[in-house]
């Protein structure tokens, strides 16, 4: 391997939008190998909403990264060199290795990755922890059933354009919201949605949705929060789930956001919303991933990565994330 480790580390805590000085590319002498460890070279990189999180100090259900750390974050690479009784020189494995070109691993919270199923990106896409968040998300807590509606906001992101073929898939009605026309095509001509529609363009949110949703919504799965959801609480169907899987809309928010108040229509419905973490489901990742693979060889699920060269390229991959640069799933392709 090379000497030297090229890594990114959070360089400031941000203020609002992150900016591409909050992070700074470091060298390092590449990590020596201990006794039960094995070193990976990394290929992929995945970057992701709530890693904004954790460049905040704000209470969390993980430690934030600390100034001067390297950025954490899921990647998927090969390992080049072992001293680990049960890994192997050439296996390829998945783990939260971070920001960098190396990681060493004592195998703890890492899976190996079969490359015989689907090409080695999806380990972090349709395979991985954003694939595993649309299946256990959409079909344990929205609890989907035939004939229903469900709309999902986000729905051209990794997440959600996977929660919109999963509905399809389960007999459902897919609407979904997306932030531009090629996105809004996309999602009902090549991913076969019901209807779709640009939120960016959409000035009165709950005609909208009485357009696109016309027998109301059964199912919301909800990546953004913020108006569109309140306008969505007002279309929910009696008995309706909210599958309450992110808030993007509020991540750069320098104070706690006011809105409508809308607990009154989960009485009125007899509706529930709920949250979860999908972290809550690692041991419940093969079953899902599984089913996925199976999807794909069938050709029932399409996937769609939006990949950047180069490390040095995360934090603006990162950034843009919260400007809709991405379709589908984000990755960086470091090696
Ligand atoms: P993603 O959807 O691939 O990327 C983020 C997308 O959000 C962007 O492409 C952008 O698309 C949209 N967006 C950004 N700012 C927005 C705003 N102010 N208003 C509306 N839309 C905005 O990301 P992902 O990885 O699939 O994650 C989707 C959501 O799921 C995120 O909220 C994430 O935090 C959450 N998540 C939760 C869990 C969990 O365990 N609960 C796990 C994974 C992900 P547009 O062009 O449409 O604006
Ligand atoms: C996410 C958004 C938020 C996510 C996790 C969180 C795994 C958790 C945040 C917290 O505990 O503060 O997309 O994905």
């Amino acid at each position: 391997m090379a000497s030297t480790n090229r890594q990114i580390v959070l360089a400031a805590r941000p203020e609002g939008l992150p900016k591409e000085s909050d992070f700074r590319p470091i060298e390092t002498p590449a990590p020596s190998l201990g006794e039960g460890q094995f070193l990976v070279k990394i290929q992929y990189l995945s970057v992701d909403p709530y890693m904004r999180g954790r460049m905040s100090e704000a209470k969390s259900y993980a430690p934030s990264v600390a100034l001067g750390e390297v950025m954490v974050g899921g990647a998927v690479g090969t390992i080049v060199e072992s001293r680990h009784p049960e890994y192997r020189q050439g296996e390829v494995v998945v783990g939260y290795f971070g920001w960098q070109e190396y990681a060493l691993s004592d195998g703890r919270g890492t899976q190996r990755f079969d490359t015989s199923v689907a090409p080695i990106s999806t380990a972090l896409s349709v395979l991985g922890m954003t694939g595993m968040t649309a299946y256990f998300g959409l079909l344990e807590i929205g609890q989907p059933k035939e004939g229903e509606t469900v709309f999902v906001s986000g729905a051209a992101g990794a997440v959600g354009s996977l929660v919109g073929q999963i509905a399809k898939l389960k007999g459902c009605r897919a609407v979904g919201s997306a932030g531009s026309a090629e996105k809004v095509a996309y999602l009902k001509n090549e991913l076969g949605f019901d209807a779709a529609f640009n939120y960016k363009e959409a000035d009165d949110y709950v005609a909208k949705l009485d357009e696109v949703c016309p027998q109301g919504i059964d199912v919301y799965f909800d990546n953004v929060g913020g108006p569109l959801t309140d306008a969505v609480f007002r279309r929910i169907n009696d008995h309706a789930r909210i599958v309450v899987c992110g808030q993007i809309e509020q991540y750069n928010a320098t104070r706690p956001p006011r809105g409508p108040r809308v607990l009154w229509h989960l009485i009125v419905k007899q509706a529930r919303a709920e949250g979860f973490l999908i972290f809550s489901y690692t041991h419940r990742f093969p079953e899902g991933q599984k089913q996925m693979a199976q999807w794909l060889k069938e050709g029932k699920i399409k996937y769609h990565e939006t990949i950047v060269d180069g490390l040095e390229n995360a934090p603006k991959a990162f950034i843009g994330l919260f400007h809709g640069e991405n379709l589908g799933k984000q990755l960086v392709r470091v090696a």
